[in-house]
């Protein structure tokens, strides 16, 4: 089933997350609806936050932009160190509809987590999924990619951001990533 994808000003984008205290069959429908839903919004990720869950778990899937690339579920998941290089690169968020801007990001990180089978996994990554998971682990600590914009680039987006607000922008699926 499609869950209903939280936009900008819900205040659980804005919440604290709580840990996953046990992965059961529960969370793995749970997942498994985010995937649906993910797909159907044409995202290459999604959190728990944006599906109104105010939970420690996000999935990728860059499987759109790499046929080599597969499913991914972080479950419980800390970054505990950011590499000192950062590039660029122009982000979307299926929560802020329309809004597109470069955000600067460290190139790589170490990230602790569980997958759905709950095993522990510690990984070094870099690229194109540093950057996703950068953002989606933001999703988790109450942070949209529009909170590392300069203050004056946030002021020129403060009408779209009010209109997301308002609900007078809804979610195109359409105008998602081109591949
Ligand atoms: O809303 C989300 O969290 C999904 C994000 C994932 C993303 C994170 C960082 C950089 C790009 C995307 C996107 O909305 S998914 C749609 C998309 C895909 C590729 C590029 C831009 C937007
Ligand atoms: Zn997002």
């Amino acid at each position: 089933m499609l869950f209903e994808i939280q936009t900008f000003g819900k205040k659980v984008l804005r919440t604290a997350t709580k840990e996953v205290p046990e992965i059961n069959d529960e969370v793995r429908k749970f997942v498994s609806n985010m995937f649906e839903t993910m797909y159907a919004a044409e995202g290459i990720g999604l959190a728990a936050p944006q599906v109104d869950r105010s939970i420690r778990l996000f999935i990728v899937d860059l499987s759109p932009i790499d046929e080599s690339e597969n499913k991914r579920v972080y479950i419980n998941p800390k970054i505990y160190a950011l590499g000192e290089q950062t590039d660029e690169y122009e982000e979307g968020c299926l929560s802020l509809p329309t809004i597109r801007e470069v955000v600067t990001r460290p190139t790589s990180l170490k990230i602790r987590y569980q997958n759905l089978e709950g095993h522990s996994f510690d990984e070094e990554v870099d690229g194109f999924l540093a950057r996703v998971i950068q953002h989606e682990y933001d999703h988790l600590e109450k942070t949209l990619f529009v909170d590392h914009l300069s203050s004056l680039k946030r002021s020129l987006l403060k009408k779209t951001l009010n209109k997301i607000a308002s609900g007078e922008i809804e979610i195109e699926a359409s105008e998602n990533f081109e591949l």
